[in-house]
């Protein structure tokens, strides 16, 4: 059975999402508040407050600002909906799932097979794969085809500088994605709600615009596992599920590659998959967005507001096909 992406709910039924985030983390910090009052202890007396943020890794070192032409200057999202409302179907369909249950993924070692139409092919260990790329700030808003969007500060380098590495041939004319399939360590592929391994794959040329990029951090700290660790793509213009989490492979190749909704749902999930609102999923409108921590719609924009930088790449084609 093929379980889809979930139709949206209606505006006037719901809780924001975020709300019901907050509502959640106020029961758990009142759980470690109540465990640390049990234990004692003048000092830890003060740490009862359900506002105190939930735990927060280290800040990666070296990060700088990226291009600004490529920057929004919305405020990005808060950082406990972007790390506790996910889609990462390899841990469960429920937006909290991921959150809960993706601490068994294990990131380190990670290695990357690169492979295909390239003149040096390789299974390249993470470092390797990150050693000579400077590390860049990019905030993005990221659009899911279930209309909701976030703002995310990723930390990552241009897809484009890694494929070079890797020199393509002229026969390269795709890029294909692979996550990690394991279902001991991502429980959700114990159930075939897709067929895993999750695949994605973009066109050379999307693949070496500037705004590809692979992400390996966000708000400054190294990925959580909920967001795609240790490496994920994130292609702003074109629906979320497009942005493939915790990659091990990258093949490069003459024919258009499986990706996992489009092929097992091509009715309702295009290849190219840009943001677009003139062209509805089959289940809902694509007009309106609700930004994650808003309350009210706003209209969702062509290519995700990343029209101006990428529309040349499509110059010629029907965008209603695009979807
Ligand atoms: N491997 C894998 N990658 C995935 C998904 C998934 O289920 N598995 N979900 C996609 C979808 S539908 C979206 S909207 C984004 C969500 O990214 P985020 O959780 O970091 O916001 O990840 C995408 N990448
Ligand atoms: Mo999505």
């Amino acid at each position: 059975m093929l379980i889809r992406h979930p139709e949206p709910i209606p505006e006037r039924e719901v809780t924001d999402a975020s709300i019901f985030l907050r509502r959640r983390q106020f029961l758990q910090n009142a759980a470690v508040g109540a465990a640390v009052l049990t234990a004692g202890g003048p000092f830890l007396a003060g740490c009862t407050d359900a506002q105190e943020p939930p735990a927060r890794g280290p800040k990666l070192p070296g990060v700088k600002a990226g291009p600004p032409a490529l920057a929004t200057d919305e405020t990005p999202t808060a950082y406990h909906d972007a790390t506790a409302y996910n889609n990462f179907y390899e841990f469960g369909t429920d937006k909290g799932d991921p959150a809960r249950y993706a601490g068994s993924l294990r990131t380190e070692p990670w290695s990357v097979t690169v492979e295909g139409e390239v003149a040096k092919p390789g299974v390249v260990p993470l470092e390797e794969i990150l050693r000579p790329h400077p590390l860049e700030e990019r905030i993005y808003r990221l659009r899911c085809v279930e209309a909701w969007s976030m703002v995310i500060p990723w930390v990552g380098f241009p897809l484009g500088d890694l494929l070079k590495r890797f020199e393509p041939t002229s026969n390269a004319r795709y890029v294909a994605f692979e996550t990690l399939h394991d279902p001991e360590q991502m429980p959700g592929q114990k159930r075939r709600v897709l067929d895993w391994p999750y695949r994605e794959g973009l066109r050379m040329d999307e693949a070496m615009h500037p705004l590809a990029i692979l992400a390996v951090g966000m708000y400054g700290e190294a990925l959580p596992n909920q967001n795609g660790a240790p490496l994920r793509l994130v292609v702003p213009w074109k629906y979320g599920f497009k942005s493939i989490k915790s990659i091990v492979k990258i093949r490069l190749q003459r024919e258009q590659p499986y990706t996992s909704w489009n092929d097992q749902a091509p009715r309702e999930y295009g290849f190219h998959a840009n943001v677009n609102p003139e062209v509805d999923h089959p289940r809902w409108s694509q007009k309106r967005e609700r930004r994650i921590g808003d309350y009210r719609k706003r209209p969702t924009l062509p290519f995700n507001g990343y029209g101006e930088q990428v529309a040349s790449l499509y110059a010629g084609m029907d965008l209603r096909v695009l979807f």
